[in-house]
């Protein structure tokens, strides 16, 4: 199975370069883009292509490197430290940018660029001619361009009013010849900031409450750096912009006034805090209004087995178990409705949380207690419908990117698996470990459910990870005495749940 979205830890920190202006006090630019780097455990490598004398109030001076000393510094690295990312920042003259086109077609490497034409107050910062440059030549080698509003008013020439300007803009710089593009800082005063991302493939928003200090600088820098990195990590590009966002927000949260007036971010890697991780929507307006499910009440969901008939959950729920799950995937019409009827029936005898995976309408025609999803049900399913029949929600998630959809639901729990190898699911993910079941907990409130290859054995460490229910088919399916295996499993959270009140 191919590890496509588990994070690793590369034996090799991976190589990403920033093209970008140097910005002296240390807030944004070259600067922000290498501690940034650092942070998302990558080595940055330096293009300068403007040098600005600045501090944390005002710029006072900007000098363009000649367009040969900019290809020198691409020369002496290309072949020594060839990328597997590249950052495009402020760009100075229309000379650096002719040459930067030349250089990049040959480096054959994703690049990620972030247009610096205008500051957040409004002030040009290059000229016409550099715009004009970089749409022409710089925009077809580009794989994701990442303009803040007003830059992508500039560049699609639609001056952005609602959230359908903002689609209307991403199109059009689509049409320019960037692969995709993410137009930041979207936020018409009520409350929230939204990113718009569009591909040939797919299109989304991303939003986070808007926070009172926003004016820190530096921050789109990061944002665009962040993505390099997450790509040259191997991550997807929609699980890049979520974790770009994430990371930027905690910097923002994190950032402190050093100098006399804007702040100056501080870098740290994720996982970030519950508040800073960002949700993920269709639509803008699902990510101003979300969803929200009941919670699975003051108790842990713990000891959570997965059985594929009523007859399974008839001979494990009497032995206590409070949270069951009825998974069919071979069933069909009434034999399905039958069978799940019966289910709920068991799971009400003995009071047990029993959620039903993927027949959300059946489910709610006979008023399950919950209902289990996969990402791939999200989008089918209709969840204004679950939310109206007042039953919990369980969702799945694998990467960043599917925890971002499922925050955005705000469920009764997040799942994440398979944590350990298994072979009763044949997954496109592959093990996430324990590393990645603790980042989860603190980006997360709730409960949170950990599945996949969890055994007796190995459980402890899966709670204190941080999971607050443990799934399981074949720890006890294929236990020779299954009963005998729950009462064990039933034993470890008892004796689990008793010295956590001790230690409290
Ligand atoms: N989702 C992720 S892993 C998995 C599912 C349904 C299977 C878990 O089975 P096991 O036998 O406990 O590893
Ligand atoms: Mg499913």
């Amino acid at each position: 199975m191919i590890e496509i979205y588990a994070p690793r830890a590369p034996e090799q920190r991976p190589i990403v370069w920033t093209i970008a202006g140097s910005d002296s006090c240390g807030g944004a630019g070259i600067q922000a883009d290498l501690k940034t780097f650092a942070a998302m455990g990558v080595h940055g490598c330096t293009v300068i292509a403007a040098l600005t004398a600045q501090n944390t109030g005002a710029v006072t001076a900007v000098e363009s490197v000649s367009a040969q000393m900019l290809e020198a510094q691409i020369n002496a690295l290309k072949s020594d430290m060839p990328p597997r990312a590249i950052k495009i920042g402020m760009l100075g003259n229309a000379d650096s940018v002719r040459a930067l086109a030349e250089n990049l077609k040959n480096l054959n490497s994703y690049v990620v660029c972030d247009p610096v034409m205008i500051a957040s107050s409004g002030r040009a910062l290059i000229g016409d001619d550099v715009v004009a440059l970089m749409k022409e030549h710089l925009l077809p080698l580009t794989n994701l361009l990442t303009p803040n509003v007003r830059e992508a008013e500039a560049l699609s020439g639609v001056k952005i009013a609602n959230d359908k300007d903002v689609v209307k803009a991403a199109m059009l710089i689509c049409l320019l010849g960037t692969r995709a593009v993410i137009i930041k800082g979207w936020n018409n005063g009520n409350g929230f900031v939204q990113d718009f991302y569009q591909s040939a493939a797919q299109s989304f928003w991303l939003t986070s409450p808007r926070r009172r200090n926003t004016d820190a600088r530096g921050t789109g820098c990061s944002f665009a750096s962040a993505i390099a990195a997450a790509h040259a990590l191997s991550y997807s590009e929609e699980d890049a912009v979520v974790m770009a966002k994430a990371s930027v927000n905690q910097f923002t949260r994190l950032s402190q006034p050093l100098g006399q007036d804007a702040p100056i971010l501080t870098y740290q890697p994720l996982p970030c805090t519950a508040d800073d991780f960002p949700w993920l929507t269709a639509d803008a307006v699902a990510g101003r209004n979300r969803a929200h499910f009941p919670d699975c009440g003051d108790t842990p969901l713990g000891f959570y087995p997965l059985a594929d008939s009523a007859d399974w959950l008839r001979r494990l729920l009497p032995l206590g178990v409070t949270t069951a799950q009825l998974r069919i995937k071979d069933k069909t019409g009434a034999e399905l409705e039958n069978e799940i009827r019966a289910a709920i029936a068991v799971g009400r005898e003995y009071n047990c949380r029993l959620f039903i995976n993927d027949h959300w309408e059946i489910a709610i025609k006979h008023k399950a207690y919950g209902i289990h999803l996969g990402q791939e049900d999200i989008e089918a399913a209709d969840i204004a419908a679950i939310v109206k029949s007042g039953l919990r929600l369980g969702l799945s998630t694998h990467s960043y990117a599917e925890l971002a959809r499922a925050v955005a639901c705000q469920p009764s729990y997040h799942a994440l698996g398979p944590i350990f190898q298994t072979s009763s699911k044949v997954l496109r993910f592959g093990a996430q470990g324990l590393d990645t079941l603790c980042n989860w907990r603190r980006m997360l409130n709730g409960q949170l459910v950990a599945i996949g290859g969890i055994t007796l054995e190995n459980a402890r460490e899966v709670l204190g990870a941080g999971a607050t229910g443990i799934a399981v088919i074949s720890d006890v399916s294929q236990n020779a005495n299954p009963e005998a295996r729950t009462r064990e499993w039933l034993n470890l959270f008892g004796a689990y749940q008793e010295s956590g009140r001790r230690a409290a």
